[in-house]
């Protein structure tokens, strides 16, 4: 992609409005747009990188074999009402009335929707364990929208559900979704601690939040410093390593503000373990058993003949917030470096480009031609601009390496630096060799 051609509205200055880093990156470099109050429209270069994060997300959720379907962003009341929630959810619930006067709302949340996709067709324990997800647009009514797609209204969430016969096969779905999380976040360069959460209004009683810390975060978490070592390439991911893993966490405190009490805290953390700080919540993971099926009526036969409810869970990623979040981890002494997975393009070519001399735009291109058809994902800053202000856009942008053609650059050697590592020599071959590398 030449820079001149991609529809990048970069902005000079930043816009009052944007209070944290990540909102001010986004605005500036034109990844989003606001188009209302907490509602946004995405553009090339934020929609790629949101695009990428959910391809990940989606590996990890097939790889433990959930399904994925699609389900509408429009619903009938009538289930929630079934399920006792339309009530209770109260002004975050965008309520509308189509044409014939039906009650419907724009989903916040798909419990009830799955439960009742799933009562019509299952009615066996032979047909479970089963895994559903869907990543799909949500829309909560926010009474404080702020922080850009960190808390808006409108987001693109992955959600999962599972069926299980009892409690004991559904804390294995469970566990599965727990080692999905922790590898997902880890392929997008996160490390995202579990924490003991409350479950608000999804309900049940076992909730694990995935927090990554950033000092503007809104969730304040306390915990044992010794959970930041737990290595997880160890864990296979079948049921006794993953129950191991569950264990090793659990040494550790580590609970989100609701769940706090400073006197436990105080007796199982050393003072010099203690970690009071602020995190961002990426995902959230519920089980709640029957809380859904039983007042939808969604049971299964056993083999004894019985009927149960089945036991279910839900799981969600906040896969347009992973945008905002993986900013605020990685934006270091005004530079943004997006993780090898995420990065928008693969590696930048930056020339230095005179207006009577044509020598480093040819070579330039000569460079970006070799390199897409090696199949690199990269761009081509052919812009007009001072070598200076190109670098001050590109720290913003975050591509991880450049290629720049300035003053060191020699007859076939090309100035290859990694952002906020180091600088190399190298030829065309190399660059192409090492950027292949990288990606498998
Ligand atoms: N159905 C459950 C399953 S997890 C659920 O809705 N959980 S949730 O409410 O915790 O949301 C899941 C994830 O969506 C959160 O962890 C967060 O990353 C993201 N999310 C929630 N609300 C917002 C919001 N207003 N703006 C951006 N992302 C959000």
């Amino acid at each position: 992609m030449y820079l001149s051609k991609l529809f990048i509205p970069l902005l000079k200055e930043t816009p009052s409005e944007a209070k944290i880093k990540s909102h001010q990156l986004m605005l500036r470099t034109g990844m989003i747009k606001q188009s209302s109050t907490g509602i946004y429209s995405w553009l090339p270069l934020g929609f790629k990188i949101m695009k990428k994060i959910e391809k990940i997300v989606r590996e990890e959720q097939n790889h433990i074999g959930a399904q994925e379907l699609l389900m509408p962003t429009i619903q009938s009341a009538n289930i929630w009402k079934e399920s006792g929630r339309y009530d209770d959810y109260g002004e975050e619930m965008l309520r509308i009335k189509d044409r014939q006067g039906r009650e419907m709302l724009y989903g916040p949340t798909n419990e009830e929707l799955i439960t009742e996709i799933f009562r019509a067709s299952v009615k066996s324990y032979k047909s479970l364990p089963q895994l559903l997800y869907h990543i799909q647009w949500k829309f909560r009514d926010e009474l404080r929208p702020r922080f850009g797609v960190m808390r808006c209204k409108e987001f693109f969430m992955k959600d999962a559900y599972s069926f299980d016969v009892n409690d004991v096969e559904a804390g294995k779905s469970y566990n599965k979704m727990f080692f999905a999380y922790l590898k997902t976040f880890k392929r997008l360069g996160l490390t995202a601690i579990p924490m003991r959460a409350e479950t608000g209004p999804i309900g049940g009683d076992l909730s694990h939040e995935f927090v990554i810390l950033a000092e503007t975060g809104e969730s304040k978490i306390y915990s044992d410093k010794r959970i930041f070592d737990t290595d997880i390439s160890k864990y296979t991911g079948d049921d006794d390593s993953i129950n191991e893993l569950r264990k090793k966490y659990g040494e550790f405190y580590s609970v989100t503000d609701e769940k706090f009490n400073k006197e436990d805290f105080e007796k199982k953390v050393k003072k010099e373990n203690q970690l009071v700080t602020k995190g961002i919540e990426v995902g959230h993971i519920f089980y709640f058993g029957d809380k859904y099926s039983k007042p939808l009526k969604c049971a299964v036969d056993l083999q004894d003949g019985k009927k149960v409810y089945v036991k279910m869970g839900s799981y969600g990623i906040g896969v347009s917030r992973l945008v905002a979040a993986i900013i605020e981890a990685k934006f270091i002494n005004n530079v943004m470096k997006w993780p090898n997975s995420v990065t928008p393009y693969e590696v930048a070519i930056i020339p230095s480009l005179q207006k009577n001399d044509k020598s480093n735009y040819t070579k330039a291109e000569k460079a970006y031609n070799f390199l897409k058809k090696n199949n690199i994902d990269v761009i081509f800053d052919d812009t007009d601009e001072h070598l200076s202000a190109k670098f001050k856009k590109f720290d913003l942008i975050g591509i991880p390496y450049q290629i720049i053609l300035g003053s060191k650059s020699t007859h076939d050697k090309f100035e290859f630096k990694e952002v906020n590592g180091k600088t190399e020599s190298l030829t065309l071959e190399e660059i192409k060799n090492k950027l292949t590398n990288i990606k498998n």
